[in-house]
């Protein structure tokens, strides 16, 4: 329970899959953390009347309105947490900044390199004004990833030689599969590779402390083209047996005896080797066609003195192999990543209770307050948020020519 009357104001913009986790972490948040603030879910946006009034019903919202602007104009916002698709992020987010707004925007930052310079340059600008910006990377804020992080800033890795890293999921296996928004190029800026692959980008370049310099790629569209969406266009969406109604449709639906298709524009899956500055060689493969895995982000870490390997699907554990043991005693121990000695997990329940997803959103969020109520800037940044992009654009570069090494320049040269 927050100890201080001072208010955060909050209003977000989205209410899907995002809106409803940052949702439920801007509800939990103050009633888990002592900060020097307290969160208020003053205000929710989306464009559909009746689905952004139920969602504000349900998510817990005190008011809500279908223009985003009103939301960055009233003077009763001090925050504005962006959960919309990519192709919205950098107008909201450069309009709420230059409001004075404090911006938390979901991951990955923009849709393209020059959106993201855009959004980076505003934040800078804000920056000097005490307006802070933050990029919503939540896995940072897993226990076990934290404390991979401290391992590798303590040195209990030694020399850092290797990076290994996976997110596989296989929502999107069958080709009846409808063609959502996260499939096409104009909405979400790529596929699997900004979608799933930014998390293991960032979350390896925070880990190790290091980026990524360069990049050989390849890239797949394994369905081209996919029936409509009816409705919903989130990961449960159904097909629409109705007419065509898409930009891209390639005929059907008409007739009422098959459904409107359309292109799929963005990667179903990317596999990319890299370096990372310090000598470090890294292989990195996201893929929504990996079938059996739904969620399974996972980072190995090898070093002259030991690794640490770390599994989304165990998010409670994390696998440490020191080498500085005597050789009798060498071997990969778990550690159950649920003490009160570990990140964020104090304020939770006692020793050996376990936690989930959420509770990434709610640490993301406790250091999103902390930051802005003591002003300081949160991280990772919007500029951490370029560097993603970057990373992005050298994949798919290199993919379209034929895996050539590409270089990744540094977001602040
Ligand atoms: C869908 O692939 C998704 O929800 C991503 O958009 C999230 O960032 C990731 O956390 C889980 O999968």
């Amino acid at each position: 329970m927050s100890t201080t009357d001072r208010q955060l104001r909050v209003g977000m913009v989205g209410y899907a899959f995002m809106g409803a986790a940052h949702s439920q972490a801007w509800r939990t948040v103050n009633r888990v953390y002592d900060l020097p603030a307290r969160a208020r879910m003053a205000l929710i946006c989306g464009r559909d009347a009746g689905k952004v009034a139920d969602a504000a019903d349900r998510l817990g919202w005190e008011a809500y309105t279908t223009d985003w602007r009103d939301l960055i104009a009233s003077d009763g916002i001090d925050v504005v947490d962006i959960c919309t698709p990519g192709d919205s992020h950098a107008e909201i987010a450069i309009a709420a900044l230059a409001a004075g707004k404090h911006v938390l925007c979901e991951k990955p930052l923009a849709n393209t390199v020059a959106e993201a310079r855009s959004m980076a340059a505003a934040a800078a600008t804000a920056q000097a004004a005490g307006v802070r910006s933050m990029c919503g990377f939540n896995y940072r804020r897993v226990p076990a990833v934290a404390m991979m992080r401290q391992l590798v800033a303590d040195g209990r890795l030694g020399v850092i030689r290797h990076v290994r890293a996976t997110y596989l999921q296989d929502w999107i296996v069958d080709p009846q599969f409808p063609l959502v928004w996260r499939l096409q190029r104009d909405r979400a800026g790529s596929g699997a590779l900004g979608d799933i692959g930014a998390h293991i980008i960032d979350l390896t370049q925070y880990v190790t402390g290091r980026r990524i310099t360069g990049v050989s790629a390849v890239t797949e569209t394994f369905v081209r083209e996919r029936p409509l969406p009816a409705g919903s266009s989130g990961l449960a969406a159904t097909v629409d047996g109705g007419a065509a109604n898409g930009s891209a449709v390639d005929g059907g639906g008409a007739d009422g005896h098959h459904p409107a298709t359309g292109a799929v524009t963005v990667d179903d899956a990317a596999v990319f080797v890299a370096r990372l500055d310090g000598g470090v060689l890294a292989t990195y493969e996201a893929s929504r066609f990996a079938t059996g895995r739904k969620n399974a982000l996972r980072v190995e870490i090898n070093g002259s003195l030991g690794t640490v390997a770390f599994d989304l699907e165990r998010l409670n554990e994390l696998e440490f192999y020191d080498a500085s043991r005597p050789a009798a005693e060498q071997g990969f121990s778990r550690i159950l990543v649920t003490e009160g000695e570990h990140p964020y997990m104090s304020a939770w329940w006692p020793p050996g209770h376990l936690i989930g997803y959420e509770h990434s959103f709610t640490h993301q969020m406790r250091d999103f307050v902390e930051a802005v109520a003591t002003g300081v800037d949160p991280a990772p940044s919007f500029a951490d948020g370029l560097q993603v992009q970057l990373v992005l654009d050298a994949v798919t570069r290199s993919a379209e020519l034929g895996s050539s090494w590409t270089e990744v320049e540094p977001a602040l040269a």
